[in-house]
């Protein structure tokens, strides 16, 4: 019988087309010899939590799950009932996983201490970034930040294990669900995107290395602070808009940070008088965000340190936030 060996030229589609997810996660720990697949397990149930809520996003509309869950969060903030459902199916999914220690989310007050001596990981996370858009819609997302504990295995979870700095990170990521779910992480040698494809259940590689332009026309901010920020950032704006840049703003975070990552441009929380210390959250939103711009070729800084440098003191410590391209970042900073 002849035969002859299946060479698959994929060359006119892009080598990467039709990689899962998991396929890829395992091509990656296969480059750690050493590696115990737990990471890849962690990022795996991420991606399975996040099959879930983008389904019970995509039909909240019918489900009555939209509208206030009638709870204030420890940030002061109306709780939505999705807030509570994203919360719920991200905790489960990562408690029942067995590779993680404690989770911060910001829908709770304190640290959640999964009791769990084995588990190697931390977890920050948002499960439902950009409150305001749930009800109507409109694109939101997941951020989450992976570290590895620093107490030994087998003691029970500390302060430092929780507070570390975004440049210990193992991997981060967020998702979006937009006109499709899209699920964006790093693990520290580039960014890599994949979108969901519904009818299969999967994720597949649509975005590999995803690099930021090194600048950008598109500048990203709530308008309305403007009034009440520093003077540098006015002057930024007003630099913006006389080079004739363009204004996008959706009021979710990782869609914004996400356009402006593919096109190029740079999002700006600053601190304004409502908001002294600015409004993102550092543990589970800007130190996601700020180590895959940086992955991808990016700066993230606060207007005066490198966001992922700072300390946490606090678990919902807020930071001001400028993130996106290098050129306009760079610009920015020249005028604060
Ligand atoms: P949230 O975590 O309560 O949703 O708040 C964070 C969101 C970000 O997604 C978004 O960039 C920002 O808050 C919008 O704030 P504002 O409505 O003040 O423009
Ligand atoms: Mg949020």
């Amino acid at each position: 019988m002849k035969t002859k060996p299946y060479i698959q030229d994929t060359s006119s589609l892009g080598y990467f087309v039709g990689v899962t997810l998991d396929r890829f996660i395992k091509s990656m720990q296969d480059d750690f010899p050493y590696a115990t697949g737990e990471l890849s397990q962690l990022l795996r149930d991420i991606a399975l939590a996040s099959k879930i809520v983008s389904r019970e996003i995509g039909r909240a509309g019918l489900s009555h799950v939209t509208g206030a869950y009638g709870h204030t969060n420890v940030q002061g903030e109306e709780q939505q009932k999705l807030d509570v459902v994203a919360n719920i199916r991200f905790i489960r999914a990562l408690s029942k996983g067995g590779e993680v220690c404690a989770i911060v989310s910001e829908e709770d007050d304190e640290v959640i201490d999964l009791q769990n001596k084995t588990g190697k990981y931390v977890v920050a996370i948002d499960p439902l970034d950009g409150s305001s858009n749930i009800d109507v819609n409109v694109s939101i997302g997941t951020i989450f930040s992976v570290y590895r504990r620093v107490t030994p295995l087998g003691s029970s979870i500390a302060p430092e294990d929780v507070l570390q700095s975004g440049v210990k990170q193992v991997a981060a990521g967020y998702v979006l669900y937009g006109s499709s779910t899209m699920l964006v992480y790093t693990t520290g040698s580039g960014v890599n995107g994949f979108t969901y494809e519904r009818s299969l259940g999967e994720f597949f590689l649509s975005h590999p290395s995803i690099q930021a332009p090194a600048s950008g026309e598109i500048f990203t901010i709530n308008d309305g602070l403007t009034p009440t920020v520093g003077l540098g950032v006015v002057e930024f704006l007003n630099t913006c808009k006389r080079k004739g840049r363009t204004s996008r703003y959706i009021g979710s975070l990782v869609a914004d940070f996400h356009r402006n990552l593919l096109k190029g441009g740079i999002y700006m929380y600053p601190a304004s008088s409502k908001n002294p210390s600015g409004k993102i959250r550092l543990m589970y939103e800007a130190n996601a965000l700020a180590f895959i711009v940086e992955q991808a070729g990016g700066l993230a800084t606060d207007g005066s340190r490198r966001i992922l440098e700072i300390q946490p003191e606090t678990l919902h410590q807020r930071t001001p936030l400028f993130i996106g391209s290098k050129g306009l970042v760079e610009e920015l900073m020249g005028q604060l």
